[in-house]
């Protein structure tokens, strides 16, 4: 037995006092510990979202670390209503090794360019690699069994399990099944070929108790904010492949060992600096961007800001890198509405919701530039919405650019009795 590096150690609590005791230590319960969680109805989810216990582990193998399998299988043993989303991370972790295995590949195997022909709905064309991924995740979350409904990027429409033209047979239907999986199988496949980072990001959800009553209930119920999402995660296939994950109780990273074919934990508790120094932004659309966007980024760049230094700039230009890179050094990042896109470029579902989650957790801010991301309805299973995701001080700033203008606009226009208070306060900026 050894304990964790430091960097772990601190990070990890110990509390074993005597051999009887579990070698886990609950966090603090949370006043809504004992809420009674049989329902799924999803106002009821918002308003009372449950923590997890957290397991602290002591008992760590020199040669392993801790796998994923055993911190999702501690997780359950203290938390036996996770017994499903355990074996789910059980088939997404198996989808994105075979996923960085075939990328690692791709040039290889012939994987790469496009589909001659091949567009996703969104008028997008799809990558060789875009559509095998979204078949092993496919596959892998059929294998899991607990899904009803996916809704994928490369997919036109959610995908029922009771859909026997879908990708669940209709063999496997059974009505245990509660969980919505929201996937872009590979983010930034336009990259993949020029061997940039690429990455696959996860939402998973509850099905409200509708659901068990129609088919059509259960596709509809696929539009669910991202405050209602029981976990997400991101895998970044890169110099390293890294799972990085929540369950709602703090953002955890693990490294692919391929020596011995598991994700180790090794960033537990991951904490994105309170400001960074870093801004992560497709200049290209610099003019075309909110004038406080403009003014926003002029101003760090230019030692203006509140920190008075100049920021550096960085931009992969595949999300899940651009994410990953913010989450471990702090900074900003965005890809946010501009005068062509009114929304941006980003998913709602299944990109910014999911990263959204994940910064929070991370004690990071997630915003549209007026709202928090995790409070967005979507309208459409494709929907887009402006980005602004990174260090809380940092994306705080940038807000406070919208709301000097909101400010100043919405007092025009009460003044000319254009606009009632309750409106003002929502109104999106335009
Ligand atoms: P896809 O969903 O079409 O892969 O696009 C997403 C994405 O590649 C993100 O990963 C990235 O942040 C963004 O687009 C880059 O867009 P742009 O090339 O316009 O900067």
């Amino acid at each position: 037995m050894r304990t964790l590096p430091t960097q772990m150690a601190t990070r990890l609590s110990v509390s074993r006092t005597n051999d009887n005791e579990s070698p886990l230590r609950l966090i603090p319960h949370h006043d809504d510990d004992n809420d009674d969680d049989t329902t799924n109805n999803h106002s009821q989810q918002k308003n009372k979202k449950k923590r997890n216990k957290s397991p602290t582990i002591t008992d760590i193998c020199p040669q392993t670390g801790v796998t994923l399998s055993r911190y999702m299988m501690e997780l359950e043993r203290w938390n036996p209503e996770l017994s499903e989303v355990e074996s789910i991370f059980t088939s997404i972790q198996v989808a994105a090794k075979a996923i960085s295995n075939l990328v690692r590949k791709s040039t290889l195997q012939a994987n790469t360019g496009y589909y001659k022909g091949s567009m996703n709905i969104q008028g997008e064309e799809q990558s060789k690699m875009d559509v095998i991924a979204n078949d092993v995740l496919k596959n892998a979350l059929n294998w899991a069994g607990h899904f009803k409904t996916i809704a994928s990027e490369e997919e036109d429409e959610p995908i029922s399990s009771s859909d026997p033209q879908g990708i669940f047979p209709e063999a496997i239907i059974d009505s245990g099944k509660s969980y919505i999986a929201v996937f872009d199988p590979l983010d930034g496949s336009a990259n993949l070929d020029s061997g940039i980072p690429v990455g696959t990001i996860f939402g998973i959800f509850r099905h409200g108790t509708e659901c068990q009553l129609d088919r059509q209930l259960c596709l509809e119920d696929v539009l669910q904010p991202g405050r209602n999402l029981v976990a997400a995660g991101y895998c970044l296939y890169s110099s390293a492949t890294t799972l990085v994950m929540t369950l709602g109780d703090g953002t955890h990273g693990f490294t692919l060992d391929e020596t011995i074919g598991e994700f180790v934990l090794t960033h537990p508790s991951i904490q994105i600096p309170q400001q960074g120094s870093i801004y992560s932004f497709n200049e290209g659309n610099r003019w075309e961007w909110d004038q406080p966007i403009q003014d926003y980024i002029m101003d760090i760049q230019t030692g203006m800001g509140k920190q008075q230094n100049k920021y550096k700039a960085r931009y992969v230009g595949s999300m899940v890198a651009d994410v990953h890179r913010t989450l471990m050094y702090g900074g900003i990042f965005g890809y946010p509405a501009d005068r062509t896109s009114l929304n941006g470029k980003l998913r709602l579902l299944y990109e910014a919701a999911p990263m959204a989650f994940l910064l929070e957790q991370a004690g990071g801010r997630a915003s549209t530039g007026t709202r928090p991301i995790m409070d967005v309805l979507p309208t459409d299973v494709h929907a887009r919405v402006p980005v602004i995701l990174g260090s809380p001080d940092d994306v705080k700033e940038l807000e406070s650019y919208y709301e000097a203008v909101i400010e100043k606009n919405n007092k025009e226009l009460l003044n000319a009795g254009q606009l009632n208070t309750t409106d003002a306060k929502d109104m999106h900026y335009a």
